[in-house]
């Protein structure tokens, strides 16, 4: 378990001075992500809020070697950094014991680059893959991925007298993922820090490729007050809406488990997102999303238990 005082004693790698929103969910994961990593590291990342908010020219908050590429592919990019990285180690050309990250956002991971993200665990490469999942496309004016949950409003799933939000279920990339079976991989958020600061360093020294999808509430996207991050990132797990776990060797095992487990209104409820909901006929969308949170959950217990 790490400890406050030993992550605070290193230069921070990702600094403050960027453009990221007050209360903003992925500039709290970058920074904690690296604060974790305990060797020197490389990090790529994929065009989204995190990387067009922190690498404005001629300034960067990464103060570690940092590669930008396109919206798509930002794990083949450190497959191939990590690929250069064995071959001049092998020559003896490289003596130090690097790590690669890999950051992308919802859009760049659950959706276009899912490809890229297939191949590199495939593959093999010993890659961590961090993504922020903010739930929707959030650079480029708050368009739904196939991250969003059901219900939220979002530009492209505009709540109205037509469809309250997004009218379908979200992808479950972390499963996904696990149907690769990489080396590692977990679901985490930046309320329980030292929950993430854990997996980040098992996902680095596990052998082989890592995956970290990292609840990352957005103040701007969400519409709640900056203060409310921390708290609603705390909520998403409360409620079960995003479960803490992880799979290693063939075995689930939940992380942080809910001593009470809250209903999906505390959660919804201090969202503008969500708003319509309930003034939506029955509030049939919100019994939709709670039988699908209890479902995804109740499977989750009986993995782990079978574990
Ligand atoms: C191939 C391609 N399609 C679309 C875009 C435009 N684009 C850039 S970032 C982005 C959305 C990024 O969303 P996400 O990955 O969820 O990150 P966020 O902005 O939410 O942090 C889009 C659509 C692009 N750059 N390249």
């Amino acid at each position: 378990m790490a400890k406050l005082k030993e992550l605070a004693l290193p230069k921070e790698k990702f600094v403050g001075g960027h453009r990221g929103c007050a209360g903003c969910g992925a500039a709290i994961i970058a920074r904690q992500v690296l604060m974790a990593a305990e060797n020197p590291v490389v990090v790529g990342c994929a065009t989204g809020c995190l990387e067009v908010f922190s690498t404005i020219y001629p300034y960067s908050a990464w103060k570690v070697p940092y590669i930008h590429n396109a919206f798509e592919n930002v794990a083949a990019t450190m497959a191939g950094v990590e690929a250069a990285y064995k071959a001049l180690k092998r020559k003896g050309k490289i003596t130090k014991d690097l790590r690669f990250i890999a950051f992308g956002g919802d859009g760049g991971t659950y959706d276009i680059g899912l490809q890229a993200l297939s191949g590199m665990i495939e593959r093999r490469h010993r890659v961590l893959y961090v993504c922020y999942n903010n739930e929707a496309y959030m650079n480029t004016g708050i368009q739904r991925s196939s991250a969003t949950p059901r219900g939220a409003h979002t530009t492209t799933s505009p709540a109205g007298k037509v469809i309250p939000g997004k009218p379908q279920l979200r992808k479950n990339l972390t499963e996904i993922v696990i149907a690769h079976e990489p080396a590692y991989a977990a679901q985490t958020t930046f309320a329980y820090w030292n929950d993430l600061v854990t997996k980040v360093r098992k996902a680095l020294n596990a052998d082989g490729p890592s995956f970290l999808n990292i609840y990352a509430p957005c103040r701007l996207g969400w519409a709640y007050p900056p203060e409310k991050t921390v708290k609603i990132s705390k909520l998403a797990v409360e409620t079960c809406i995003w479960p803490l776990y992880e799979y290693e060797n063939g075995k689930y095992r939940i992380t942080v488990k809910p001593k009470e487990k809250k209903p999906i209104t505390e959660f919804l409820k201090l969202q503008g997102r969500f708003n319509h909901l309930f003034k939506w006929k029955d509030q049939l969308p919100i019994q939709e999303f709670q039988k699908e949170v209890d479902y995804i959950w109740e499977r989750l217990l009986k993995r782990a238990e079978a574990s």
